[in-house]
C-alpha cells in the first residue's frame, strides 16, 4: 500500500479536507517539542484552520526529545498525517499540513538548537508529559537530582531535556541581539506557563545570573488550558484507516470532536490568530485550568485506576458498568465541583454531564493503562488540590480518599487477579519498594503519603485522610474494587 505523501495525496479517498496552501511557500514560525499525538490533533489542529485561511508564516517544525518514532513516521509523508476525528455520530477524516518538518533532539541537539535560534521562530511550545519538566510535583521545584538536568547543566551546549534545550536556545538569541521567544507550555499541569517559567530561570541561574536576568525581562511563559481526549494511535487504528483512506498513514492520530483552548494572552513575539480557529484568548486560565484538572483528569484518573483494577481496558467500557458510571458522577458532584468557581455564565452542570458523555464516546479505545501512568507527577493537581479544599471547608473526602486507595492498590504492582502490573511512573521503583516494606493497609498508606515530592507534609499528618484510605485499601484488598464500590455506592 502506497503512504500519504505529497505525491499520493491527491488519491485520499473518504477525506472531508486536505491542505488548501502553498506548503512549500510557507515559513514555520513555531517549534513544538514533544510532537506526541495530542500536539497533532490540538496545536496543529487549530493552526492548520489558519493555514487554509490563509496565514503565511505559522507552520510546525516538531521535534522529539526522546525517540525517531514520529520522525519516521511523518517525514517520508512529506510531514502529513490524518486526524481521525470520531464521536457517537459517525467519524471525519481531516488530513493536516501544518507540520513542516521534524527533528529528533538526541541524533543532533546541534540541528534542533540551530532552528531554535532562528529569529523567524517566535513560539517554542510544548507537550513533552508531566515528567519532561523535572521537577518535584509538590514544590514546582527544578530537580536538580533529575539525571537529564544534572547532563545539561555539565554540557549546556548540548542538553537532552526541554529546559536544557529552551535555555541555551534563548542564551544564544541573547548573545545574538535576537528577540525572544514565547514558550508555551501545553501540559495539564496547573498554572503550566508559571510552572515552566519557574523552572527555566532556576535553571537559567545556575547557567548564568546575567541569563536568567534577560530571561526574567524578554521571555513570556503563558498558561493554558488544553482539552481533547487523544488516545495513543495502534496498529489496528492504522490498519483500519488504511482500508478507507487508500493510502497508509503511519502518522495518524484519533481524537474527539470536542477540542478546547484557552490561551493567556501574554505573548513576546508574534503570534498566530488562534482565537479564528476557536481559541479563547483570555487574561487569566486560571479557572478553566482549575476545572479541567479537578472534573475531567481527576475523574479520569479515579475510573482509570478502579477500572484497570477491576479489569476494564478502556474507559468507555468502565463507564458502562454502572457502578463506575455512578462512581464518576457521585465524585463531581460531591466531591469536586463544590472546590471550583466557574468563568461567568458557564454552565457547570451540563459541562459534568457532558464530560461523562466524552468519556462514554465508543468510537475511543483510550486505555485505562494510558490514563494510569505517571500518577505520581498527574495526582498533586487533579485530587490533592480538590482534598485540600475538601478539608478546609469540612466537605466530603470519601470518594478522593478510595482514589488515593486505588492508586497505591495500583502502584503496589499486582492485579486483583494476582498478576503483575505494568506501572509506568518515574517513582515507580521506590512506590513499590514502600508497599512491599509494609506489613499492612495503614502501614503502606502511610508510606506512600509520606512521600513529602509528591503530596507535600500535610497529608501523611491528616488523621482523617489516613483513615479513610487505610479503609478503602483495606476493602480493595479484601472484596476487589467493584465489590467494595457497590457496598459502598449501591
Ligand atoms: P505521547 O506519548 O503521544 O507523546 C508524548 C511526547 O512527550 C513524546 O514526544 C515524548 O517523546 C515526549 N516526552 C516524554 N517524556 C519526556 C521527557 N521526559 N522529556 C521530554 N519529552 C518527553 O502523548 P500525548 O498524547 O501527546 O500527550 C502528551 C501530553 O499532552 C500529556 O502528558 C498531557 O500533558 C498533554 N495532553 C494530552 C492529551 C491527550 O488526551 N492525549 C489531552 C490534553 C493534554
Ligand atoms: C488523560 C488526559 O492521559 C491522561 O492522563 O487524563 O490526557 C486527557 O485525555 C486529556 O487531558 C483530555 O484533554
Amino acid at each position: 500500500m502506497q503512504r500519504l505523501n505529497n505525491q499520493t495525496l491527491a488519491t485520499a479517498a473518504n477525506v472531508a479536507s486536505t491542505p488548501n496552501y502553498d506548503r512549500a511557500n510557507t515559513n514555520a514560525g513555531i517549534i513544538h517539542l514533544g510532537i506526541g499525538a495530542f500536539h497533532r490533533a490540538h496545536q496543529a489542529w487549530y493552526t492548520e484552520a489558519l493555514l487554509n485561511k490563509g496565514a503565511t508564516d505559522w507552520q510546525i517544525i516538531g521535534a522529539s526529545l526522546r525517540s525517531a518514532t514520529v520522525k519516521d513516521q511523518l517525514v517520508a509523508q512529506d510531514g502529513l498525517y490524518t486526524v481521525v476525528e470520531r464521536g457517537a455520530d459517525g467519524e471525519k477524516f481531516q488530513v493536516i499540513g501544518a507540520v513542516k518538518d521534524v527533528l529528533v533532539g538526541p541524533e543532533s541537539p546541534a540541528a534542533l538548537l540551530s532552528v531554535m535560534v532562528n529569529a523567524q521562530i517566535k513560539i517554542v511550545s510544548l507537550t513533552i508529559t508531566e515528567k519532561g519538566y523535572c521537577h518535584d510535583p509538590a514544590s514546582g521545584n527544578l530537580n536538580l537530582n533529575n539525571p537529564d538536568i544534572q547532563h545539561d547543566l555539565a554540557n549546556p551546549a548540548s542538553p537532552k531535556s526541554a529546559i536544557g534545550f529552551i535555555v541555551a536556545a534563548l542564551d544564544v538569541r541573547r548573545r545574538s541581539g535576537i528577540d525572544s521567544f514565547t514558550v508555551l507550555s501545553c501540559d495539564n499541569l496547573p498554572n503550566n506557563g508559571a510552572v515552566l517559567e519557574k523552572i527555566v530561570l532556576q535553571y537559567a541561574d545556575k547557567v548564568s545570573t546575567q541569563l536568567a536576568t534577560w530571561i526574567r525581562a524578554n521571555t513570556t511563559f503563558p498558561c493554558t488550558m488544553i482539552d481533547r481526549i487523544v488516545p495513543a494511535t495502534t496498529d489496528a487504528d492504522r490498519q483500519e484507516l488504511e482500508g478507507k483512506l487508500g493510502l497508509r498513514d503511519e502518522g495518524m492520530v484519533l481524537a474527539e470532536p470536542f477540542s478546547q483552548w484557552v490561551i493567556e494572552n501574554k505573548f513576546c513575539s508574534a503570534r498566530p490568530a488562534w482565537e479564528d480557529a476557536g481559541a479563547l484568548l483570555v487574561d487569566d486560565v486560571h479557572v478553566y485550568e482549575i476545572m479541567k484538572l479537578r472534573l475531567l483528569n481527576g475523574s479520569h484518573s479515579l475510573l482509570a485506576y478502579c477500572g484497570y483494577l477491576a479489569g476494564f481496558d478502556y474507559v468507555s467500557e468502565v463507564m458502562r458498568e454502572p457502578v463506575l458510571a455512578k462512581l464518576c458522577q457521585v465524585f463531581m458532584d460531591r466531591e469536586v465541583s463544590q472546590t471550583l468557581t466557574v468563568p461567568a455564565g458557564f454552565d457547570m452542570e451540563h459541562y459534568k454531564v457532558e464530560l461523562r458523555e466524552r468519556f462514554s464516546n465508543p468510537g475511543l479505545k483510550h486505555r485505562t493503562w494510558q490514563i494510569a501512568m505517571d500518577g505520581s507527577q498527574k495526582i498533586p493537581q487533579r485530587w490533592l488540590q480538590t482534598l485540600q479544599a475538601q478539608l478546609d471547608t469540612k466537605g466530603n473526602i470519601n470518594l478522593l480518599c478510595l482514589a488515593l486507595a486505588a492508586w497505591i492498590r495500583y502502584v503496589s504492582g499486582v492485579d486483583e487477579k494476582g498478576q503483575t502490573i505494568d506501572v509506568q511512573d518515574p517513582l515507580a521503583a521506590e512506590l513499590k519498594a514502600l508497599c512491599e516494606a509494609s506489613n499492612t493497609a495503614e502501614e503502606t498508606v502511610r508510606a506512600v503519603l509520606g512521600m513529602t515530592k509528591v503530596f507535600g507534609n500535610a497529608l501523611a499528618a491528616n488523621a482523617q485522610v489516613l483513615a479513610a484510605t487505610t479503609q478503602w485499601l483495606d476493602r480493595i484488598n479484601e472484596h476487589g474494587v467493584l465489590a467494595a464500590l457497590k457496598s459502598e455506592l449501591g
